[in-house]
C-alpha cells in the first residue's frame, strides 16, 4: 500500500511557531491521545521543548482501556515524566491540571518568590497531534469557548493566548505531525485515532489493521458490536473474509470501502467500548 504521510507546508510552520515561543512559556502540555500515548507523541516536541519542564496530558481517556491507562500512567512515572488522563471535556479538570502544574513548577516558583519577584500567571503551550483535544481542553481550563474545535484534524489554524485564571495563560496550536512516521503501524495508529485528514489514507489498509488488532485483543467487543459467530473467527477465515462479513452486517452488503470507513469510524467514537490500541508492553516490538 502507499505510504501514509504528512507533513504539508502549515505543518512546518506550526512547529516553527512552536520552537520560537518555547522561550516564553514555562510548560509545555504535551496532548497524546490516551488509546496510543506512544505512536501519538511527537518527537518534534521533544526536540524543540529541550530542558523545559513538559507535562503529558493522555487526553480522550474516556474512550480507552482503564487498565491500560494505568499503565501508561506508571510507566511514564517510571520514566520520570510527568503525565496525567483525562476527558478534555470534563467540569473537574481545572483542579487537576493546575495542581499538577504547580507541583511541578514549584522549585522554580519558590525561588522566584524567594528573591522577591512578584506572583505572576504561569504560561503554557499546548502542542500536539491534529484532533487530539487541544482546543477542548483549553475551552475547559478557561471556562468558555474561545477556541475553535471540531472533530476533524486541522481545525486551529494558528497561535492563540487564552487566559484561564489568576494564575494561567494558556498558549493553544494548530496540532503537527512529523516528517517521517517511525514506521507505517504508527501511521496507521493515527489514522484510526483520527489526527490524519480521513481523505489522505486508505481506509481498507487501516480498517485492516484495526481488524487485526480487535481481533486478537477484543473479539468479545467484534462479537457484540456486529452479532458475529464463532465461526467468523476461525481460522481458515482472513481478516478480508472478516471485514467482508461485517461490512455486510452494517447494511453495506460487500461495499468494502464503505464498511472499512465505518469501522474505523466506530471504533475511533468508542462504539465498541473503551479500547487502548496499544500498551507499553508493545514498547519493545515497536521500538525494534
Ligand atoms: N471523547 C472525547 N472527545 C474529545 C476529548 N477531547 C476532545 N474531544 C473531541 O475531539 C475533537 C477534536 O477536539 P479539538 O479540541 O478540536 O482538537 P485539537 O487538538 O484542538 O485539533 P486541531 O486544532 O485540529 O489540531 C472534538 O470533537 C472534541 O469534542 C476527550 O477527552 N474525549
Ligand atoms: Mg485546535
Amino acid at each position: 500500500m502507499a505510504d501514509i504521510q504528512w507533513f504539508p507546508g502549515h505543518m512546518a510552520k506550526a512547529l516553527r511557531l512552536i520552537r520560537e515561543k518555547m522561550s516564553q512559556v514555562d510548560i509545555v502540555f504535551e496532548l497524546v491521545d490516551a488509546r496510543i500515548p506512544y505512536s501519538s507523541q511527537n518527537p518534534e516536541v521533544a526536540l524543540a521543548a529541550g530542558q523545559k519542564p513538559r507535562l503529558l496530558i493522555l487526553t480522550k481517556a474516556d474512550l480507552a482501556d482503564p487498565n491500560i491507562t494505568q499503565q501508561w500512567l506508571d510507566y511514564f512515572n517510571h520514566h520520570n515524566q510527568a503525565a496525567i488522563a483525562l476527558d478534555s471535556r470534563g467540569n473537574k479538570i481545572k483542579g487537576q491540571v493546575t495542581s499538577t502544574v504547580k507541583r511541578i513548577l514549584h522549585d522554580k516558583l519558590a525561588a522566584e518568590k524567594d528573591k522577591g519577584m512578584k506572583k505572576r500567571p504561569i504560561r503554557a503551550m499546548c502542542v500536539g497531534v491534529p484532533n487530539v483535544g487541544k482546543s477542548t481542553l483549553l475551552n475547559h481550563l478557561v471556562g468558555k469557548n474561545v477556541a475553535a474545535t471540531a472533530n476533524r484534524p486541522g481545525v486551529t489554524t494558528g497561535q492563540q493566548w487564552l487566559r484561564s485564571s489568576a494564575d494561567l495563560e494558556l498558549l493553544d496550536t494548530p496540532g503537527v505531525l512529523w516528517p517521517k512516521f517511525a514506521n507505517q503501524d504508527q501511521a496507521k495508529l493515527l489514522a484510526i485515532s483520527g489526527a490524519i485528514k480521513d481523505s489522505l489514507y486508505p481506509k481498507d489498509d487501516v480498517a485492516l489493521y484495526a481488524l487485526q488488532y480487535l481481533r486478537k485483543f477484543r473479539q468479545k467487543e467484534l462479537m457484540n458490536r456486529y452479532r458475529l459467530s464463532e465461526q467468523d473467527f476461525e481460522e481458515s477465515v482472513s481478516d478480508a473474509d472478516l471485514l467482508l462479513t461485517i461490512t455486510a452486517k452494517m447494511g453495506f452488503r460487500d461495499d468494502y470501502d464503505r464498511g472499512s470507513e465505518r469501522l474505523i469510524f466506530e471504533i475511533r467514537r468508542g462504539k465498541l467500548g473503551k479500547i487502548s490500541l496499544e500498551s507499553p508492553q508493545d514498547l519493545s516490538d515497536k521500538q525494534e
